[in-house]
Formats: structure tokens, sequence, C-alpha cells
């Protein structure tokens, strides 16, 4: 199995209804390891190039006021096949159709507030990674636990 590395934002939601530390205690329980984290408000114009997949979409104005509307953590996290652990831990995009034990089930109740956001493959977490942190803001470090996490 590969090491990646994916984007995790706690969106808006998340960071207002005080859940920044029980979002990210399950991605770290999984054993993902968190290699940058910061807290940002994020301009339009960094909201625009992070969904502009989502550009002419019905929901894509009200997604812009969503992710600008107060700060938001960014994590970058670490582990065997990284993209799709924390794609799995979050769920489906609708609360509704999340299967109970991921984050956005056991959170959350609507899909225009649904606290997270985590890249959909590698190369989109490349590019997000690329956008969201600078040169020297990820650490690359050895965890005294990984013999315990990683056979
Ligand atoms: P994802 O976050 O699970 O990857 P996407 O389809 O990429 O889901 O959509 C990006 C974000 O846009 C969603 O997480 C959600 O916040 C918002 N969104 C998607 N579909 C709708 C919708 O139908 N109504 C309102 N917001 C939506
Ligand atoms: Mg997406």
């Amino acid at each position: 199995m590969a090491m990646q590395r994916t984007l995790v934002i706690v969106k808006p939601d998340g960071v207002q209804r005080g859940l920044v530390g029980p979002i990210l205690s399950r991605l770290e329980a999984r054993g993902l390891k968190i290699v940058g984290l910061k807290l940002v408000s994020v301009s339009s114009d960094l909201a625009a190039r992070h969904y502009a997949e989502h550009l002419g979409k019905p929901f894509y104005e009200g997604l812009l006021r969503y992710i600008t509307s107060a700060p938001v953590v960014v994590a970058c996290v670490e582990g065997t096949s990284a993209v799709q652990m924390v794609r799995s831990t979050v769920g489906a995009t609708n609360p509704l159709n999340a299967a109970p034990g991921t984050i956005r089930a056991d959170f959350a109740l609507d899909i225009g507030r649904n606290l997270i956001h985590a890249s959909d493959a590698p190369e989109t977490a490349d590019r997000e990674l690329a956008l969201w942190f600078g040169d020297g803001e990820l650490v690359s470090y050895a965890r005294d636990t990984d013999r315990w996490v990683f056979e």
C-alpha cells in the first residue's frame, strides 16, 4: 500500500460548532498522521479555485458563500491509501446517505452543511494541497508509534 497525502478541510460549520477536535480525532485515531495544519479565513479567490469543478452547478454560489462565511481548519494527513481512507471516514456527500459511524452521518444533517471536505483522488489531493499549503508548511517527521500502526 502506497503512502499518500490528502487535504482535509473542517468547514466553517465544523469550526463554529466546536467540532474541530472530534473531527480530526477520528482521523488521528485511525492512524493517519497530521503533517500540516492551520486556521484560514478563505478568500473568494481561493474558494473559487478550490471549487472550480462545481462552477455553474445550482449549489455553486451557496457553496462559495458557505466556505467563505467563517474560518476553516485545513489539514494535510498522511497514511497508506490516505485519500480513500479519509473519504470513507468522512462518508457520503449527503449526510442522509452517509453510513453511521462516518463523520457526516454522526455530526451532520444537511448536504449544504456537511462539515468537512476531503480530496477525492490522489491527483485532486496534489492539486488541492498545492492550493492550500505553501512551501515549507508541510512537515515530514517520524512517529514512534508508526510500528504499531503499520506492519
Ligand atoms: P464532496 O464534498 O463529498 O466531494 P462534491 O460533490 O464534490 O462532494 O460537492 C462539494 C460540496 O458542495 C459538498 O461537500 C457540499 O458542501 C456542496 N454540495 C454538493 N451538492 C450539493 C447540493 O446539492 N446542495 C448544497 N450543497 C451541495
Ligand atoms: Mg468533491
